[in-house]
Formats: structure tokens, sequence, C-alpha cells
């Protein structure tokens, strides 16, 4: 995300503003300011969409991408943070540039960022068939993540407690919604859909396999040595250490908090969850998820 010239009024006005249902679905309360550019804006059928919930490994899929396009050439991918190579769709907010905004300006191909639902999404996107890659991450991880995420990002309300967040997160009453309707709405469109549809854990498990999906779905044939070099510039702790990667530049956030790269682990759920926590959890996800065949590795 761009962003210019903030007055210390508006940094303050942009603190722990309530949340706003749009279409359906609830965002963080600036965004909604900009919808109506949001439901009008013009995708090209260059554009690749990147669409996950929140702290699913978007940064993550967002640096190989952008890496992928410029032939593992890491000083070109420097040329400027992640949020300004990768606009975030919906994003908008007092005295920063909205990314309809910086898209309209910006040159193709064009990578984008988006939270938005899968029946959200603005109508040109379908019309134009432009291919989307999805990530999502096992729904207990999620939570803490996105928990520590309100936390640090005040332009969310605020968290309450770890157990009252973990209520208002199984109530799809945090940013973009619910978890289970989210994962399950992009599932079903990638029958229908030029659609890559990634874990996080399998990219955890397995990176170069997976930097390699995306070569493929992206038309893009790099030598080995490019993909271990991919590799090596998009690991955690590259990234942790990546000025243009870590947010360390972005406003509104506070990392003494919590850090925006925090552990980039499967399974912290386990420190976070207490036992009762965990059977309530459990029985929320056998009702939601119980009309799919997506699983996770939690
Ligand atoms: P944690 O909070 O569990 O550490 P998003 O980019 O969608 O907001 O997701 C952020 C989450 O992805 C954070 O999870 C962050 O640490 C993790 N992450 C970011 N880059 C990563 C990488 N290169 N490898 C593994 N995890 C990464
Ligand atoms: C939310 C999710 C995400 O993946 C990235 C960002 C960056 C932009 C952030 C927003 C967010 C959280 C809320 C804000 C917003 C910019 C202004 C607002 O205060 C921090």
């Amino acid at each position: 995300m761009a962003h210019s010239n903030i007055t210390p009024e508006e940094l303050e006005s942009l603190k722990r503003p309530p949340l706003v249902w749009v279409d359906g679905m609830p965002t963080i309360g600036p965004f909604a300011a900009n919808w109506d550019n949001v439901v009008k804006f013009q995708a090209r059928e260059e554009d690749l969409l990147i669409a996950t919930y929140p702290k699913s490994g978007t940064t993550w899929v967002s640096k190989i991408v952008d890496l992928i396009m410029n032939g593992g050439d890491m000083e070109k991918s420097q040329r400027g943070a992640i949020f300004e190579l990768v606009p975030f769709l919906e994003s908008a907010a007092p005295g920063i540039t909205s990314g309809t905004e910086q898209l309209e300006k910006m040159d193709s191909p064009r990578v984008i960022k988006t939270h938005l639902q899968a029946d959200v999404l603005p109508k040109s996107f379908w019309e134009k068939n432009c291919k989307m890659i999805y990530v999502a991450r096992n729904a207990k991880d999620v939570a803490v993540s996105y928990y520590h995420f309100y936390r640090m990002a005040y332009g969310h309300p605020e968290s309450g407690t770890w157990d009252e967040y973990l209520n208002t997160y199984m109530e799809g009453n945090v940013a973009f919604g619910s978890w289970a309707k989210h994962v399950k709405g992009w599932w079903e469109t990638r029958k229908k859909h030029k659609l890559l549809y990634l874990l996080y854990e399998d990219m955890l498990e397995d990176p170069r396999r997976e930097i390699r999906k995306v070569m493929k779905f992206m038309d893009k044939e790099l030598p080995e040595e490019i993909v271990e070099k991919i590799h090596t510039n998009t690991s955690f702790q590259a990234m942790k250490d990546n000025p243009m990667a870590n947010y360390s530049t972005f406003p509104y956030m506070d990392h003494s908090v919590s850090p925006f790269m925090r552990k980039g682990i499967r399974g912290d759920w386990k420190n976070q969850f207490t036992v009762a926590q965990n059977e309530r959890f459990d029985e929320y996800y056998r009702r939601e998820m119980s009309d799919t065949d997506l699983t996770f590795r939690m």
C-alpha cells in the first residue's frame, strides 16, 4: 500500500474502527468508504490475482510470484515494498493511496492481492478470466496468527482476550468474515475457473515443489538454480530480515506488539489453545466443514 503525509489526527482516527459489513462480509472500517471503486474495479486479462483469507501466506506467495515474474532477480524484486509491488485491492484509509487507485496507475502485468470472499470479488475478474492463486492455511494457526495481527495492526477492532477473540473468529465476526466460508467458497471456484489452490502447510513441507507449481501455473520456465534462489530468498528468515517483505516500512502497525513475520510455522496453535478451547473449536470445525472434501493438516 502506498501512503503519504498522514497527519497525527488522521492516524488517531484510524485506530480501532469498528468493522463495516459490505455485501454480507465484514470489512475493515475505512475500507468500506472506497467500496464503490472496488465493485466497479476493472481487471485486465493479464492480471494475476492472489486471494487469501488473512494470515494464510499472502505475503509469502506474493514474494514468490514477484520473483518468478522477474526471473528470480532479487535486485528487481527489491524495487519496492511488497505492499507496493502487489497492491491490496480493497484497502483504503485516510492519507494513503487506495488499492484501486494504485492499481489504475499500474502497468500490466499486475499482481493483485485480495482478501475478499469469492462471491464478493468484483465481476470483472471473472469476465476477464484472470488467473488466480488462492492460499489456504489451517483454521487453528490462522486464528492464532490473526489474533496477533489484530493486536499489532490497529486498523482492526480491539481483539479482546484470546478467548474472546476465538469466539469472535468462530462467529465469523472478524475482518473478511468466516474462515470456513472463505476457504470453501474459493475451493468451489477452482472447479470452474483458472485457479491454483495452494496450502500453506504444503509450502512449508516442500517449498521448491510449490514454487515449481506456481511457475507452471504462470507459464514460466526457470532453471533449477533459479528455483533454488527463489526458495532461499523467500524462506521465513530471509523474509523476516527483508525490509521490503516484512512490513517494517508500513505505517499503522506496531511490530513491538507482535512482528508481522511472527513464527512462520505449522502447529503454533498448540501453544495457544487450551484443551477446552480446542474441544469447542473442533466442534465448530466439524459443523462448518462437514459439507466439503477440502481437508487440512493442523
Ligand atoms: P504467523 O503469524 O503464524 O507467523 P499473511 O501474509 O497472509 O498476512 O500471512 C502472515 C503469516 O505468514 C504469518 O504467520 C507469517 O509469519 C507467515 N509467513 C510470512 N512469510 C513466510 C515465509 N516465508 N515462510 C513461512 N511463513 C511465512
Ligand atoms: C489487513 C490485512 C492484510 O493482509 C494487510 C493489511 C495492510 C493494510 C492494513 C490492514 C491489512 C489492516 C488495517 C490497516 C490497514 C491500513 C490501514 C488500517 O489501519 C492497518
